[in-house]
């Protein structure tokens, strides 16, 4: 009992309530907001590109997601949303992103189910030094441990940025 008692203490010193007061109650309809005011990457994480939290540029807050695609070809901001969406269901997936590369670029938002992969729309012009959104409505396929959204664009050495990131249900 006294071990319980002590490892639930621990637990408690280890949360971070400074995170909690910043964030937004999500609409009924939000199944998922991401903002990274907390600073960190929350499960976030990359596939050829390198990934990290950034108070470079915001579109909220004073944190993105800061991404340096290494290859050019293919590349992933990705985040694993299995568990959270229900096959059948059709979603609506917004992303906000940022860059300074110093001409138009293309970016798409896609999925991964092991070796099946599926963009959710077309590529969307970001313009240089412009918080622009993609958002994209797709209907979830039936899925188990994986259904892995991305970002991608097909530059090799692009350094964008992130933000702002939601999945609400539409239907
Ligand atoms: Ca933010």
């Amino acid at each position: 009992m006294l071990v319980l008692v002590f490892s639930l203490a621990v637990g408690c010193a280890q949360d971070k309530p400074a995170d909690e007061s910043d964030a937004v109650e999500p609409q009924s309809a939000y199944v998922y907001q991401e903002d990274f005011a907390g600073g960190q990457l929350n499960g976030w994480a990359s596939a050829n590109a390198d990934v990290q939290i950034s108070s470079a540029f915001a579109k909220s807050d004073q944190y993105s997601v800061q991404v340096t695609t290494r290859g050019e070809g293919w590349n992933r901001l990705e985040y694993n949303f299995a568990g959270m969406l229900q096959a059948g269901k059709t979603y609506e997936f917004t992303v906000w992103l940022y860059h300074e590369f110093g001409e138009n670029l293309e970016f798409h938002l896609a999925r991964k189910l092991g070796d099946n992969f599926m963009w959710l729309g077309g590529n969307e012009i970001i313009p240089n030094k412009q918080w622009t959104q993609i958002t994209n409505t797709y209907t979830v396929e039936d899925h188990t441990s994986e259904w892995l959204f991305f970002v991608e664009v097909y530059k090799e050495g692009v350094v964008y940025y992130a933000d702002d990131i939601s999945v609400r249900l539409v239907e």
